[in-house]
């Protein structure tokens, strides 16, 4: 019997009697559970590992959920709030507002895995099979219960079978996009109904036939949520994305988020109507970007802004240590003219748009640096009109370590994110960006790199993928 066999038929009957039926009737979550530590309860958690009703064993080696708690961010807006303005504000001096909770998260498809499977040699067969990691995986959303879920990685056949019908029952609206060709998984984005109502939605493929950089599976899915409960607050856009992987193919990634970014707003053009204020539309934007922190993608996304003069695309992510043997560099421009897309990430015919409703999607609305100007002295320039900002710093503020989302071949890194809109101000040449309508009131702490090889790396019994979840609450202002 070989290694994938044995993943999929011994390991799993070990678990065939596993009443999931008994997931989807509490209402009031699984109860004791080893996989996670926190729950969102509230805006206001200080640190929850106290007040869990959970029994919590020491770690040892393949048997150790992970230590996660909820960092409080609210404090940094009540400061803020009671001193910028009276309106809005609850008796507390606290901005009321819309308070919701999301999770990413890559739950590594079953059919990846097992095509990788040198990946996981580390790991108990168990920890490998889906029928076990199905099982931790709904304890976890049933765990911390999130308003949205953004996943990625979801095996259509699993998502069709397993997922669906336990989200539906826990009072998700599910919206999937598989990726293109024969690929098994895609993303999907999960919304409680009892809680906002799915606006619209666009399917993105990145997938164009003859562009070299648009030549991959991948794809994003957006969609327009609105608040239920209070008519005064506005919709808002949750964007879910899996890049490329190819650590050497930084052009594809970076013409994948370009096409996103692009999309993005041709989407929202199209949703006008829907939508009243000329503000910025609040924006949140996550997913598995296949990129490290600080890399030139990643700084593509923080400062809407990238100058892609000289750089090789296997720079383009920060995957990379070594020097490749044949440099390629990027394109120029980096999406070829017949789609459409200009530098600025929009589709050209929105380009001329220039009504006084709508600023926000407008692609004239150049709000870095040069505007649109720049462009002419700098070809090689790309940027989106987003002012987007990451809810991680990726050093855990405590320990000073680095964050990892991901656990592969020995190495933690980062490469999951949920990036959300922001204020931005300019302070000379200066860029600073703070909260806008978006308020980040809470984030899960990661774990770093050697808290993953403590509990046997990823993934173990109790974390069922190769990636941990992201998650942060927020609270969309009136
Ligand atoms: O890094 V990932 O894992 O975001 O979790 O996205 C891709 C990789 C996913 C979809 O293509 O499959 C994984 N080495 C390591 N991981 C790989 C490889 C590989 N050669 N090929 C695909 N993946």
């Amino acid at each position: 019997m070989n290694e994938r066999e044995n993943v999929g038929s011994e390991a799993c009957n070990r678990s065939s009697d596993f009443d999931f039926e008994s997931l989807t009737q509490s209402d009031e979550g699984p109860g004791p559970l080893g996989m996670v530590n926190a729950k969102i309860t509230g805006a206001r958690e200080q640190n929850v590992r106290q007040n869990l009703d959970i029994n919590w064993e020491e770690p040892n080696f393949h048997q150790a959920p992970l230590w996660r708690t909820w960092e409080d961010l609210s404090w940094r807006h009540r400061a803020s709030a009671t001193i910028t303005s009276e309106d809005g504000l609850d008796q507390h001096g606290v901005s009321r507002g819309f308070e919701f909770s999301l999770l990413c998260y890559n739950i590594l498809a079953q059919r990846l895995l097992e095509e990788n499977d040198f990946l996981y040699a580390h790991c108990l067969p168990e920890a490998l099979c889906w029928k076990d990691r199905l099982k931790s995986l709904l304890q976890e959303f049933s765990y911390f219960d999130a308003d949205i879920l953004c996943l990625q990685e979801v095996q259509e056949d699993h998502f069709e079978e397993d997922l669906k019908l336990f989200l539906q029952e826990r009072g998700y609206g599910c919206v999937y996009k598989r990726r293109t060709g024969d690929r098994p998984d895609g993303c999907a984005i999960c919304y409680k109904t009892k809680r906002m109502e799915l606006v619209a939605s666009r399917e993105v493929e990145f997938f164009r036939p003859c562009v070299n950089v648009l030549s991959k599976d991948n794809v994003g899915l957006v969609v327009l949520l609105r608040p239920l409960g209070d008519p005064s607050v506005e919709p808002f856009c949750v964007t879910n994305t899996h890049l490329l992987y190819n650590p050497w193919r930084g052009d594809i990634k970076l013409a994948q988020l370009a096409l996103l970014f692009a999309e993005i707003q041709q989407f929202l053009g199209s949703q006008a109507s829907n939508l009243r204020s000329t503000n910025h539309l609040p924006l949140i934007l996550c997913g598995d970007f296949n990129s490290l922190p600080f890399s030139p993608l990643y700084r593509f996304v923080q400062d809407s802004l990238l100058h892609c003069n000289g750089l090789f695309s296997s720079k383009v992510s920060g995957q990379n240590k070594i020097s490749p043997l044949r440099w390629h560099l990027l394109p120029s421009p980096l999406l070829p003219p017949h789609l459409g897309i200009g530098p600025n990430c929009c589709h050209l015919e929105q380009s001329g748009y220039n009504g006084d409703e709508g600023e926000w999607f407008s692609c004239k609305t150049m709000e870095f640096e040069g505007g649109p100007s720049s462009f002419r002295e700098q070809p090689d320039t790309i940027s989106h009109p987003f002012h987007l900002t990451s809810v991680y710093s990726h050093v855990n503020s405590r320990t000073g370590k680095l964050e990892a989302t991901i656990f592969n071949s020995g190495q933690g890194q980062t490469v999951d994110y949920i990036f959300y809109s922001v204020d931005l101000h300019r302070e000379s040449i200066k860029r600073s960006v703070q909260d806008g309508r978006l308020q980040l009131l809470a984030r899960l702490s990661l774990p770093n790199e050697s808290d993953i090889r403590d509990i046997g790396g990823l993934p173990n019994i109790h974390c069922p993928s190769d990636h941990v979840s992201l998650a942060a609450r927020f609270r969309l202002l009136l």
